[in-house]
């Protein structure tokens, strides 16, 4: 196992104005190297002020720019109006309702994602009509044959220390990694299970929403881990577990998030790798992209479609936008970094999130998209706001061809 990608240790911000500048440019420049494979850009700024006249013929020559989506409207009419921002300038590009394909994409264009546009000027030279959006996506390609054998376990939010902590279904997954497991079946599998990943949320924290202190039975955050601690010490050591945190863990909440601290991990087996979140690891040639998921919020919120009850949905959205959190400022604190830990680049085998507590799996071009549910059952919160959480359900993913088994815990 080795770790490719991880922002602990290397954390640099200090949240200074010129920061952010160097952040966005690190964002917009490896965004838009994606894209600029595929089209002939030319920068903002050689569009202004002119039309693109031919022959007196109107609009017909066909540019392309791409840009940061610096702000989205639609106009009284009902088309859609997008303006895009390069370090050169910014320009509005109008897509019609009439076309539908296209409009429809551009519903589901989101602020601060990197785009291309290909389409052609109106004669005074003040806007695009767009005839083509491209996002970054990821190429298609072949099968690929990874050579690796055995299992990876995908699970998130586990939340010990809440009221709502499923124990017993997450002894019952402990019995299945020990091979305790009463049927045989489960036994076979669990010999075979070499890695486990926590993406986030391992510990229900203390202070992170109003009056939860009332939904705690593990009133201390320490205690919190000295039990999720005592937890992993019953796993077999053969198994490799690695563990990145979300929101409801005790590092800074901006992201990328460290891994957890010192303090913490010295009470875990030493079979535990800590990442930060996200991370980006290998798996004896397989690469799991791992990010908490906070910015699913945000794209069930703006995206059309996209709902915390198919969350695989929301990391389709991201994987398209070659980005784990394309809106800044809602949802995600992002700290600007001089790297854009976000940009999914390279294009991973695996990409696992949580945070939603909902289970999802979907296949989109030989990248094998998981969210894995949680260890709690609903909360207080969750009730209010109609969030049905599906625990103890738990991927397995065989790490020679993809195929994925959920395993049931609950009964
Ligand atoms: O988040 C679990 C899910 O519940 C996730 O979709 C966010 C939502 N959630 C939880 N608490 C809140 C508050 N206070 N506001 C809005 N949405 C919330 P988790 O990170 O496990 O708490
Ligand atoms: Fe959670
Ligand atoms: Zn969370």
């Amino acid at each position: 196992m080795a770790v490719l990608s991880d922002i602990t240790g290397h954390s640099t911000c200090v949240g200074e104005y010129m920061q952010f500048v160097q952040y966005f440019r690190d964002r917009y420049s490896r965004l838009s190297e994606i894209i600029r494979g595929r089209i002939n850009a030319r920068p903002i700024e050689s569009l202004k002020g002119r039309g693109f006249r031919r022959g007196g013929e109107k609009g017909s020559e066909e540019i392309s720019i791409i840009g940061m989506v610096s702000d989205t409207s639609t106009t009284t009419n009902g088309h859609r109006i997008i303006s895009l921002e390069d370090p050169t300038g910014s320009f509005p590009v109008l897509v019609r309702n009439s076309e539908k394909d296209l409009f429809e994409l551009a519903s589901r264009i989101i602020l601060d994602e990197v785009i291309g546009v290909t389409g052609s000027v109106t004669n005074d030279g003040g806007l695009m009509m767009a005839s083509k959006i491209i996002q970054p996506d990821v190429p298609n390609s072949a099968l690929r044959r990874t050579g690796a054998k055995g299992k990876v376990v995908l699970i998130s939010d586990v939340h010990v220390g809440s009221a709502q902590f499923m124990e017993d279904a997450w002894l019952n997954f402990l019995d299945f990694l020990k091979g305790d497991s009463d049927s045989e079946a489960l036994k076979k599998m669990a010999k075979e299970v070499r890695y486990l990943v926590v993406a986030g949320d391992l510990v229900d924290g203390i202070g992170i929403y109003p009056d939860q202190e009332k939904e705690l039975t593990i009133l201390d955050v320490y205690e919190q881990y000295r039990k999720a601690a005592e937890y992993f010490w019953e796993i077999p050591k053969h198994i490799q577990i690695i563990i990145s945190p979300g929101n409801h863990d005790a590092v800074r909440q901006a992201e990328p998030q460290p891994a957890l601290p010192e303090r913490i991990r010295e009470h875990f087996p030493p079979n535990v790798t800590f990442v930060g979140n996200p991370s980006l690891v290998d798996l004896d040639g397989v690469s799991i992209l791992i990010y908490h998921g906070r910015s699913i919020d945000d794209l069930v919120a703006s995206v059309p479609g996209v709902s915390y009850q198919e969350p695989a949905g929301a990391v389709l959205e991201m994987i398209k936008r070659r980005h784990l959190a394309p809106m800044y400022g809602s949802r995600v604190s992002i700290s600007p970094e001089k790297k854009d830990y976000f940009v999914i680049d390279p294009v991973p085998d695996i990409i696992h999130t949580g945070h939603v507590h909902t289970l999802g799996v979907q296949r989109y071009k030989n990248v094998l998209l998981v969210n894995s549910g949680t260890w709690q059952a609903q909360t207080e919160f969750q009730k209010r706001v109609n969030l049905m959480p599906m625990p103890a359900q738990v991927p397995v993913v065989d790490l020679a061809d993809f195929g994925v088994t959920i395993l049931k815990f609950d009964e």
